[in-house]
Formats: C-alpha cells, structure tokens, sequence
C-alpha cells in the first residue's frame, strides 16, 4: 500500500498517532526525524522556516523515510493547501480557522468537486500515492486531510459550524493559543485546566459531528494522554525542543 493509502486506512482505523514537529528549513532535519519511531512528520510554515520550496523537498525526503508528511500552512494562505497536496502532502493543517467561512475557503482548496475547487496538478502527489491519474481524481478527496486549527474563542463558538463544513476532515487543537485565548492573553498554560475543559468540549463536539480531533501536545506524556483521551494525531516536539533537549542532557554530563 502506498504512503498516502496507509495513513489514511490508519487514521479510519483510529489507532493513535504520533508526529514529529519541525519547523527547521532544511529538510533534513525532517529526514532525520522520520527514521525515528514517529508515525508522521508535521513541518510547520506558519511559526517555522518551512518555506515552500523547503516543504516540497521534505515531504519527499520524508516519504523517502516511508513516512507521510503532513504541513501545517502560514494563517490565511488558503492557496497554499493545494501547492502542499500536489507536492504529496498527506494532509494540510490550517492555523487559526475561526468561522465557517474560513473552513470553507480552507476546503475548497483542498478537495477536488464537486466538494470543492481544488486544481489538477498533483506533480509529486501521483507517484507518492501510487495512483494512476484518473484514479487519483476520484480518490484524493478521501485519501488526504484537511485539518482546521481550534485555537481562539471564535474557533469555540463557531465549532459545531466548522466541524459541519464538508471537507473538513478533522479539528486540530492548538493548546498554546488556547490558553492564551481563554486567560484574555493573561497566561501562557497549554495544560491548564480551561484548555483541558476547551479540549474535552472539541472532543464531545467532533465525535458528535464524525470528525476526528488532532492536537499539539509538545512533551510526549501529554501526547500519551491525548491519546488516551482518543485525539488520533498528536504532534510531540518540536524539532529545536529536541536539540535544546539533547543539548542540555549533554552539557549537563560535564557539569553545565
Ligand atoms: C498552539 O498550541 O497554539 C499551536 O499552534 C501548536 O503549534
Ligand atoms: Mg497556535
């Protein structure tokens, strides 16, 4: 089966996921990463160096690694989507999703119709999924995601619209803008019990609406919880925690 046929019969099955989060522009970075036990490798052009070029080469590298590779695109750069899904992306994350109106904008770019108006060029995306042409037509709509950020109290209030958007695969949760969102920009606390309270409401909403919830879960014992709570994907990370982690483990031996 190829990449794209395998993660996407994983994510129905609705085994619990994990991705490494990278936002380094050299892709291999997000190469290395892959060879580890991650099941996917988000790279990030919203707050990473991730650049389009960048990403096209790394999900290539990635699936080289016989990983998916899923891209999380800069706020409002709808457009972006499809550039990722004809470059073989397995899914596309979109930040800051805040209405129905932004969830069917979001779709639209990434869902061929008669759900929505993605353009043919899928260069990359043929040999990664293994598709002939026509077969890719039919089948792309159900073989990738389209994955809307929840981080913002507009998000919250307009959930149920935006779960409810078609081609809206899954919800994304975003524990850090959250947090800040329901303190008034008072805190930074993405385990704080109000977003524990944000994400068990997304949990009950999607579940609900048959949609799957993905989050960003940072240290792995929260990514182990999340997963436990049945948030399919969650991304631990990121790639410069890893250094800054390796690097302070290894200063520490000498006394650093
Ligand atoms: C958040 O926690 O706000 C995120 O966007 C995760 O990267
Ligand atoms: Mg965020």
């Amino acid at each position: 089966m190829s990449i794209h046929g395998g993660f996407a019969s994983r994510l129905t099955a609705g085994e619990p996921l994990f991705s490494a989060w990278v936002g380094s522009r050299e892709p291999a970075v997000a190469a290395v990463l892959a060879r580890e036990a991650f099941d996917l490798v988000t790279l990030d052009m919203q707050h990473g160096a991730v650049d389009i070029d960048a990403a096209i080469r790394g999900i290539q590298l990635v699936a080289g690694a016989g990983k998916p590779a899923v891209v999380r695109i800069p706020v409002g750069d709808f457009q972006a989507t499809s550039r990722m899904l004809d470059a073989g992306a397995a899914a596309v994350i979109a930040p800051m999703v805040n209405s129905a109106a932004d969830a069917r904008a979001f779709a639209a770019f990434a869902k061929f119709p008669p759900l929505g108006e993605r353009s043919w060029g899928p260069h990359a995306a043929l040999a990664l999924s293994g598709l002939a042409p026509k077969d890719y037509l039919s089948r792309a709509n159900g073989l990738t995601r389209a994955v809307a950020m929840i981080e913002t109290r507009a998000a919250l209030d307009a959930l149920d619209d935006i779960l409810a958007v078609d081609g809206i695969d899954a919800v994304f949760i975003g524990p850090s803008d959250l947090s800040i969102a329901l303190s008034g920009g008072r805190e930074l606390e993405p385990e704080s019990a109000a977003v524990d309270e944000a994400i068990d409401h997304v949990l009950v909403r999607a579940r609900a609406a048959g949609k799957a919830v993905w989050a960003y879960a940072g240290p792995p014992e929260r990514a182990a919880a999340f997963a436990r709570k049945g948030i399919v994907v969650s991304a631990i990370g990121s790639d410069t925690v890893f250094l800054r982690q390796g690097a302070q483990a290894a200063l520490a031996g000498v006394g650093r």
